[in-house]
């Protein structure tokens, strides 16, 4: 069996004291076999040209970490990746901040990448790219002469030619993505767009059949594979957590009252500001519901150096504060906003306690929390999913409540319908998404991308 070798832009170590997220648990999964080698950047920042990368052994993973300048990360990590390609990535133009100095870093560290990645390579290896911090990685190691087969998956949504053509730099950005073997979206619509992309650059007949494509002398494989989670991980850990002090006392201080309850990053994407509104409208729409329900909301500050990131925040407790303001009882908040970190456990927990999840991104590649809304529920007293349209996640999860998040008057009917449902209509919702998530769990996801990068080779 070959080699695994992944690379993100963050490399994850496990911690006893936390459970992987759900790319850490797909990388590790892929990697339990056969052994592999992780290599990232470790979080550190330095003021002198970056070193060789640091080796750690951990369970049959060797780790590999590399630091980066404090500017490369100002300009790559927080300027080109999270202002230009983040924001253009999610059709949110507003937050677009194209340089051609970030540009330059951009490229600048993922040629620092291959650099340090390449003396670590072994012929057999299978090269396994995440994310949109590393488009260019494949140009820059084919450029060093490694043939081994590289594939790229992509977290977030791909855009159709005509929003991904406002980037000075798209035509390198497709040619880039050319140079790898396998290149994995999370939806059929991600994939149209990457179509829709390489069709203008290329010509129509750059599209082959089955999945594939082909540009000058390279023919590789563009498909679908959606990002799922440790079902039965999550099950477990939710119902454990639901016995610890810190959920138990979370549920008693709602004294009965129904919970909604939002687990997001602080992020524009994650459509939070509208969500809040929804749930004024909900409070004014429904009057029944005052002093009965209670929202939590919790979003930690992700990207604190990023303009754009303390804007939202600010939005957002202005948002909560009004809502708190006109609606609050001496025994009542209707908001509970907290801006701080829970661990994956106690998260879950608050998943299993809660009547309704709220998950209403204005896009979002596939947004996991959804997933893992499901697979945390009671079985026999479900809640209900309200889902975003917008998110990955709608395509599998088709029995959630579907909603617009644009239109918060439709969130705030849905949100009265969730809190209403019958237990049989719940059982028959849950069921269904719990099949669905089941069918195509973290394990499904890193096996099928493995496999068809193995195919490749062959
Ligand atoms: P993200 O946008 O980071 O990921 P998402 O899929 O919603 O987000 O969550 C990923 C993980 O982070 C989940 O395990 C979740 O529990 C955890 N998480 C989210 N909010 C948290 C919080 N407030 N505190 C602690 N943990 C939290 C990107 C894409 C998504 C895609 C994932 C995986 O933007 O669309 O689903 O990658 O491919």
């Amino acid at each position: 069996m070959n080699r695994l070798v992944c690379v993100s832009n963050r490399l994850i170590m496990p911690r006893k004291t936390a459970a992987p997220g759900g790319l850490a648990v797909g990388v590790l999964s892929a990697m339990k076999h056969s052994g592999g080698l992780w290599f990232g950047w470790g979080g550190e920042t330095i003021d002198r040209e970056p070193g060789d990368p640091d080796l750690h052994v951990r369970g049959g993973v060797t780790y590999a970490a590399i630091d980066l300048r404090a500017t490369d990360v100002e300009l790559y990590y927080n300027g080109h990746a999270n202002s230009v390609l983040w924001p253009l990535f999610h059709y949110l133009l507003k937050d677009f901040n194209f340089t051609r100095e970030q540009q330059n870093a951009y490229e600048n560290v993922n040629r620092l990448f291959a650099q340090k990645l390449h003396p670590l390579l072994k012929r057999d290896d299978l090269i396994w790219a995440h994310d949109y911090h590393l488009i260019p990685l494949a140009s820059r190691l084919r450029e060093l002469g490694v043939t081994q087969p590289i594939g790229f998956f992509l977290h977030i949504p791909f855009p159709h030619i005509e929003m991904l053509r406002t980037l000075p730099t798209y035509a390198e950005l497709l040619r880039d993505l050319t140079n790898y073997d396998v290149v994995g979206f999370q939806t059929e619509s991600d994939l149209q767009s990457f179509r829709s992309c390489i069709a203008h650059l290329f010509g129509a007949d750059a599209i082959l059949p089955d999945r594939r494509m082909r540009v000058g002398e390279r023919t590789f494989v563009a498909d679908v594979f959606p990002i799922g989670v440790d079902v039965e991980a999550v099950r477990k850990e939710a119902i454990e957590a639901r016995k610890t002090e810190v959920v138990k006392r979370m549920v008693d201080s709602l004294v009965g009252r129904k919970l909604m309850i939002g687990v997001d990053r602080l992020d524009y994407s994650k459509g939070l500001v509208r969500r809040f509104t929804a749930y004024q409208q909900l409070l004014e729409a429904f009057p029944d519901n005052l002093g009965r329900i209670t929202y939590i909301q919790i979003a930690p500050l992700s990207r604190g150096d990023v303009h754009a990131y303390i804007e939202i925040r600010n939005a957002l407790e202005q948002e909560a504060g009004r809502t708190n303001g006109r609606f609050a009882d001496a025994d009542w908040t209707p908001i509970r906003y907290l801006n701080r970190n829970y661990p994956h456990d106690t998260l879950m927990g608050f998943l299993r306690a809660s009547h309704v999840g709220l998950v209403t991104p204005v896009r979002d590649g596939m947004n996991l929390v959804a997933k893992e809304f499901v697979a945390s529920q009671d079985e026999t007293d479900p809640g209900v999913l309200i889902l975003s349209t917008m998110a990955g996640a709608a395509r599998e999860l088709t029995t959630a409540l579907l909603v617009n998040p644009y239109d918060t008057l439709a969130v705030a009917h849905a949100m009265q319908a969730a809190l209403s449902m019958s237990l049989p209509e719940r059982r028959e919702r849950f069921a269904a998404m719990l099949d669905a998530i089941r069918k195509n769990d973290i394990y499904a996801w890193s096996r099928r991308f493995t496999e068809t990068l193995e195919s490749v080779k062959r």
